[in-house]
């Protein structure tokens, strides 16, 4: 299923003009525009070819119909959503759920899409058909040298198959831990999994970089072997300067502070990238800044501050990816709400008058530099992601679009009604 740029068109002639008028009204708010658009169409966000089904729980899963059954439809959807907002313009693929049967031709519809691919993710948390041994007690942290070997050389497989597709960075998720005091000496642990990441480490192409992603609890939950940012910390900065913590918003126990670990992260050059989601209670793969948008927006806040301090570059420093899907969304509608909320929380944030901050810090003016915060969390700057869309050939109101297009229904009726998408 394909878009035709006369129905994107047509939708945004009808909105142009309530646009224009809420886009002058806030140009004369905030002045200068030019810069913050430009930084918006720049803005990418890689969407994970696991959330293109809907997700489910352990309890059950609603499938809503017409979800992709293969890597071509995975690539297909996000073709979808980044034709209707010009900002998902990269998949990142999980191995072994997605591998290619034929490379060339992949890459040939990656790039009808203008899709490039993110960074690749192995999986040593579930055991695959014919696999020799298991991982009910870990994968790289395994007390048994061949479970480690065999996990090892499942990434540098990843590996390999990144290098085929194009992708430039692995992502290591590791659910090794213990669920019972007792059952694991945690500084062997430790030591096993750092000896595993070598030799993956080892691996990597000169132009890679190895994100590890930290996570406090599930599916073990007694410990986890990389179970916060100072532990991910710990092992990449023994790895070597292209391994990077990877930050995923649930991954957190409750009431972390996010904004300083990503401010530190940043600081010591150890910031990989983000898996955006949002959650109330734990890993809950909620909708980004569906409930706690300051908190993104404070996120945004350090990383605009961090990385021009750095001079590096927005769109293409870090890891811009979401980790979210949900049991009872249209698991497309979701990805493009995830996106829309990062896009203004980033807009906010780059609306900070960083030079009045410094001063009422220095001052020790904590009302003003609460105000100069909230003052830019609470400028409304949809038009200006809209206006992204507009001028990059994207849709003013993309859920709108999709919900008109009836795209849903025609996957429906291209794919059938009873798909399970592959992988979770
Ligand atoms: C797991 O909780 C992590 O968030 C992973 O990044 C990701 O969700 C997983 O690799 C997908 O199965
Ligand atoms: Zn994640
Ligand atoms: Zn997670
Ligand atoms: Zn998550």
């Amino acid at each position: 299923m394909l878009i035709e740029s006369n129905k994107i068109t047509s939708h945004n002639d009808e909105l142009f003009k309530a646009h224009k008028n809420k886009l002058v009204f806030t140009a004369s708010e905030i002045g200068e525009t030019e810069n913050i658009i430009q930084k918006l169409i720049d803005f990418q966000i890689a969407i994970p070819s696991w959330a293109l089904g809907t997700g489910g729980t352990r309890f059950g899963r609603f499938p809503g119909g017409g979800e992709p059954r293969s890597l071509e439809e995975k690539i297909e959807d996000v073709g979808l959503l980044h034709a209707l907002n010009n900002a998902s313009g990269a998949i990142s693929l999980h191995i072994p759920w997605d591998i290619p049967t034929d490379y060339q031709a992949i890459k040939v519809l990656a790039a009808q899409h203008n899709l490039k691919f993110d960074a690749v993710n192995s999986n040593t948390f579930q055991n695959q058909v014919n696999q020799t041994h298991s991982y009910k007690f870990g994968s790289l942290q395994n007390v048994n040298k061949a479970v480690r070997k065999q996990a090892i050389e499942h990434n540098i497989e990843v590996i390999q198959q990144g290098i085929a597709l194009g992708s430039e960075s692995l992502t290591v998720w590791l659910a090794d831990g213990s669920c019972f005091p007792g059952q694991l000496n945690f500084r062997k642990a430790y030591q096993n999994t750092l000896e595993s990441l070598e030799e993956i480490y080892a691996a990597l192409p000169s132009n890679w970089k190895m994100f590890l992603e930290y996570k406090c609890a599930e599916p073990n939950f007694y410990s986890t072997t990389v179970a916060d940012w100072g532990q991910s910390y710990s092992y990449v900065k023994k790895l070597g300067n292209k391994a990077f913590t990877l930050v995923d918003l649930g991954h957190h126990l409750p009431n972390a502070n996010i904004e300083q670990i990503v401010a530190l992260l940043l600081m010591e050059g150890k910031l990989g990238g983000f898996h955006f989601n949002d959650s109330k209670y734990g890993d809950d793969d909620l909708t980004a800044g569906a409930l706690k948008p300051y908190q993104l927006f404070l996120i945004f806040n350090e990383l605009v501050e961090g990385m021009d301090a750095k001079g590096m570059n927005h769109a293409t420093d870090l890891g811009w990816m979401i980790d979210a899907s949900h049991n009872v969304k249209d698991p497309m509608e979701d990805l493009l709400q995830s996106v829309e909320a990062i896009m203004i929380a980033y807009t906010q944030a780059l609306l900070v008058d960083r030079k009045a901050l410094e001063i009422a810090q220095n001052e020790n003016d904590v009302v003003r530099a609460q105000e100069i915060l909230q003052n830019a969390f609470r400028t409304d700057v949809r038009a200006l992601v809209a206006e992204a869309r507009l001028r990059s050939g994207a849709a003013l109101n993309p859920v709108g679009l999709y919900r008109d297009l009836a795209i849903r229904k025609g996957l429906i009726t291209e794919r059938g009604l009873k798909t399970v998408a592959t992988g979770l």
